[in-house]
């Protein structure tokens, strides 16, 4: 832990650790939220040592979780706004430049959702995975339509994030067949489509997002069932430009396997021999999603690059270097 962060934004970093805090625009939210607290809490008169308080604050929300580059751009852009010679001015600029971030955070999904509402047919059956509050934009602008639709939520093991989209969608008076992720190919045939939610895009249009995503892909495509992604741009991970992969989270074992259950795999053995792999996204290749849907538009997969040069140019480094 870096000196100097003030808690506020430690505590930010510790609910995004354990998952209290989720999703990746949610986490780019919060991560943007908490520098503002920094800049408004920081104290010094001296412009460097804001600076440097600030970047810590970044480099403290950034370790947290690797996949999401929500994290990573939302704490470039909000750094890249702060500016100023004395500390009056840096903490204003940052102050303003993170409200700006969340305010347009939110626009974008809103009009992402409008664009992805479009794909949709009064009457369509949307299968989801996991929990997207970009993809759950796009239901919810079709609602506001007028268009009915009905949801197949897969539970989404092991955290079960499908409880929370079943919460939602049922909120909307949706209604909603909750089924266990092995049961997806089964009701396939019962989907207009798939729709779920990005961590990141890479930049041959690959989509990251939560594990089971892509043998859902496979599945729906042997099945004719269009994949939709809803991946607002700050999702597009500018590395991948230069030929970086994306960090895929291992989680811990426990989530999968608690201690009592091992337990009664193991005995009395002290048993290395089991190993849990608990990987938390996987890499859906391009050939298997039909649209990536944007506050800028609905892009092919193989086309996204496009864009993320127009936005991202030669971005490259850690989001707290100048
Ligand atoms: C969440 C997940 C979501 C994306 C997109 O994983 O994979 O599909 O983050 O969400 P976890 P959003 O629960 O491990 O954070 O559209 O809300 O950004």
């Amino acid at each position: 832990r870096q000196p100097d962060v003030d808690p506020a934004v430690v505590a930010t970093a510790d609910d995004i650790a354990a998952m209290r805090t989720r999703g990746a625009a949610t986490i780019a939210d919060a991560a943007a939220k908490a520098l503002a607290t920094q800049a408004e809490r920081a104290e010094t008169t001296q412009p460097a040592a804001f600076e440097r308080q600030l970047r810590a604050a970044a480099e403290t929300l950034y370790e947290t979780r690797p996949t999401a580059v929500s994290l990573p751009n939302a704490l470039r852009y909000v750094l890249r706004g702060m500016d100023g010679e004395t500390v009056t001015e840096l903490r204003a600029t940052t102050i303003a430049r993170a409200e700006e971030f969340r305010a347009e955070l939110a626009q974008a999904q809103q009009r992402l959702g409008e664009v992805g509402s479009n794909r949709l047919r009064d009457g369509d059956v949307v299968m989801t995975h996991c929990h997207s509050t970009d993809a759950l934009s796009c239901l919810e602008a079709a609602l506001e339509d007028g268009k009915e639709i009905e949801a197949i939520v897969k539970e989404t093991r092991p955290r079960k994030q499908g409880h929370i989209t079943a919460q939602q969608l049922r909120e909307w008076g949706v209604p909603v067949t909750l089924i266990v992720d092995n049961a997806a190919r089964r009701y396939l045939d019962e989907a207009d489509h798939v729709l779920v939610g990005a961590d990141s895009i890479a930049a041959d249009g690959s989509v990251i997002n939560k594990i089971g995503t892509s043998g859902l892909a496979v599945n729906a495509r042997e099945r004719g069932v269009p994949v939709m992604v809803a991946a607002q741009t700050l999702k597009l991970h500018p590395d991948t430009m230069t030929g970086h992969t994306v960090e895929i989270e291992m989680r811990d074992e426990t989530e999968v396997l608690a201690d009592d259950q091992r337990a009664d795999i193991t005995g009395e053995r002290d048993d290395d021999g089991l190993i849990v792999e608990n990987p938390a996204f996987d890499v859906t290749p391009p050939r298997h999603v039909d649209a990536i849907v944007t506050e800028r538009g609905q892009f092919p997969p193989e086309s996204i690059v496009t864009l993320m040069r127009e936005l991202f140019g030669e971005t490259t480094g850690e989001p707290w270097e100048p």
